[in-house]
C-alpha cells in the first residue's frame, strides 16, 4: 500500500478523548494530584481541543454526565465552550455507578425506586445528548453481585432487558446506544454484562440501533480479542472500542503500551473485515478510555493517539493478497509473515508526511511540549483552584 491509499484511511481514522483523561482521577487508593489537571468542564474542553490542535484526529470528547454536567446546566453553552476549542462533544457517558442508591446495582437492583433513579439520569443524559448535538449514548453498568444467592441472575437480566428496552425507545432515531461488558469491578462474584456474548445479547433485545462497546480492558487473561471483533463486525454489531492496555483484566494503562501487536491484530481485523469482507467500518467509534495517574495527562492523550495511528497504519500496509493466497495454500509460515511484516514496518515517516500535509507538526508531542501549554495552564488552574478551594473533577478512575 502507498501513501495515496494510506493517507485516506488517516484522514477517516478519527479517535475520541474523554474528559476522565484530563482531570486528577484516581484508584481507590488514592490520588496524586497534577498542577495542570482540568478540573472544570471548559478545561477539560481547553485540553481536549489542545490535542485535537497538535493530532488533528481528536474532533470529538466524551463527557461522563455526572462529572462534567452539573444539575440544570445550560449543555448547549457547554457545545459553545466546545466549539470555540475547536472540537464537539462526543459520546454521553452517564452514571449509574456514584449515587449512594446504587449500592447493591442500577436497573438490575431489586429495588425498582433505584430503577427510577437511573431512569430519570438516562433522560438527562438523552436531553443533553440533544442539546448537543451527539449521536452516541455509551452505558456501562456497574451491576453484579459480590456474594453467591444474593440476588437472582435471571431477574436480574430481565431487569437489564426493560431498561434497555425503554431507553432504546426514549432515543431519537439517528441516536446509537454504545453497551459495554466487564467482567468485574465493582462486582466480584457476577457482573451482569460480563462479556461481549452478553452484551451482544442485550443489544440485540434492546433495538436496531444498540451496538457493542469493546473496551480493550474488559477482557480475562488469554482472551482473544480481536476474534471477538472479527465476529462482531460480521455480525454487523461492533458499535466502538474504549482503548487503553491491560496488564491484568482492567483498563487505564496507555494504548499499546503492554501489548502494541494486540491492538495491530484489532486493527488488521477491522481493515480485513473492509478490504476483504465487505462490511462497513466507517461507523466504528474509537474511543480512548483513559486516565493517566502517573504520565502528564496532555502528554499521555497525545502519545496515546500517535500510537493509535501508528498501530492503525501498520494493519493497514498488511498485503492482504498475498495474506489470502498463503492462507489458502495452508502456508502458515508466510501467512504469519504478512502479519509481522506489516507490524515492523516503521510508519513513522509516513505519519509525519501525512501530519505535514495537513499542516500540523509532524511530531505533535515535541510540539505540544515546546507550546508551553502545561507551564501556562499549571498556574492559572493553581491560583483558580486556590480561590476556588476545591477540586470538583471526577475521581473514579
Ligand atoms: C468502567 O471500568 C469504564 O470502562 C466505563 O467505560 C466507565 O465509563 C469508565 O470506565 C470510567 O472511567
Ligand atoms: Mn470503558
Amino acid at each position: 500500500m502507498d501513501r495515496d491509499q494510506l493517507f485516506p484511511l488517516l484522514d477517516q481514522f478519527n479517535i475520541e478523548t474523554p474528559t476522565w483523561a484530563y482531570a486528577d482521577t484516581g484508584t481507590r487508593f488514592g490520588k496524586y494530584l497534577q498542577p495542570a489537571a482540568a478540573s472544570t468542564i471548559d478545561e477539560k474542553l481547553a485540553d481536549a481541543g489542545t490535542v485535537h490542535r497538535y493530532t488533528g484526529c481528536c474532533p470529538t470528547v466524551a463527557v461522563h454526565v455526572q462529572w462534567d454536567f452539573s444539575v440544570g446546566v445550560d449543555a448547549t453553552a457547554t457545545a459553545s465552550v466546545a466549539a470555540k476549542h475547536g472540537i464537539r462533544i462526543g459520546s454521553i457517558n452517564p452514571n449509574f455507578f456514584q449515587d449512594q442508591v446504587y449500592k447493591f446495582g442500577s436497573v438490575c437492583n431489586p429495588d425498582e425506586s433505584v430503577h427510577v433513579h437511573a431512569h430519570r439520569h438516562m433522560m438527562s443524559c438523552i436531553a443533553i445528548a440533544k442539546a448537543v448535538k451527539s449521536k452516541t449514548l455509551s452505558l456501562w453498568f456497574p451491576d453484579g453481585t459480590n456474594y453467591p444467592g444474593q440476588d437472582d441472575i435471571v431477574e436480574r437480566k430481565h431487569r437489564m432487558h426493560g431498561a434497555l428496552r425503554q431507553w432504546h425507545e426514549a432515543m431519537p432515531p439517528e441516536m446509537k446506544m454504545l453497551i459495554e461488558y466487564k467482567p468485574f469491578e465493582p462486582a466480584f462474584y457476577h457482573t451482569d454484562i460480563a462479556d461481549w456474548g452478553m452484551a451482544y445479547i442485550f443489544a440485540k433485545d434492546a433495538g436496531p440501533n444498540a451496538r457493542v462497546l469493546v473496551d480493550t480492558g474488559h477482557h480475562l487473561q488469554g482472551q482473544n480479542i480481536e476474534q471477538i471483533v472479527a465476529l462482531l463486525i460480521d455480525e454487523e454489531m461492533l458499535g466502538g472500542f474504549h482503548f487503553n492496555d491491560r496488564k491484568y483484566a482492567d483498563d487505564d494503562l496507555t494504548m499499546g503500551s503492554i501489548d502494541p501487536y494486540a491492538v495491530f491484530r484489532i486493527f488488521h481485523e477491522i481493515r480485513n473485515a473492509a478490504e476483504l469482507h465487505d462490511r462497513d467500518v466507517s461507523d466504528i467509534a474509537y474511543m480512548i478510555d483513559q486516565s493517566h495517574n502517573l504520565k502528564p495527562k496532555i502528554e499521555a492523550t497525545i502519545q496515546t493517539v500517535a500510537t493509535a495511528q501508528e498501530l492503525y497504519a501498520k494493519a493497514c500496509l498488511v498485503d492482504r493478497k498475498k495474506l489470502r493466497d498463503a492462507q489458502m495454500a495452508t502456508n502458515v509460515i508466510d501467512a504469519e509473515q504478512c502479519l509481522k511484516d506489516a507490524f515492523f514496518t516503521d510508519v513513522r515517516p509516513m505519519l509525519q508526511e501525512w501530519r505535514k500535509k495537513k499542516n500540523l507538526e509532524p511530531d505533535p508531542l515535541a510540539a505540544y511540549r515546546a507550546s508551553g501549554y502545561e507551564a501556562k495552564v499549571s498556574a492559572e488552574r493553581e491560583s483558580s483552584r486556590t480561590t476556588r478551594g476545591s477540586n470538583p473533577s471526577g475521581s473514579y478512575a
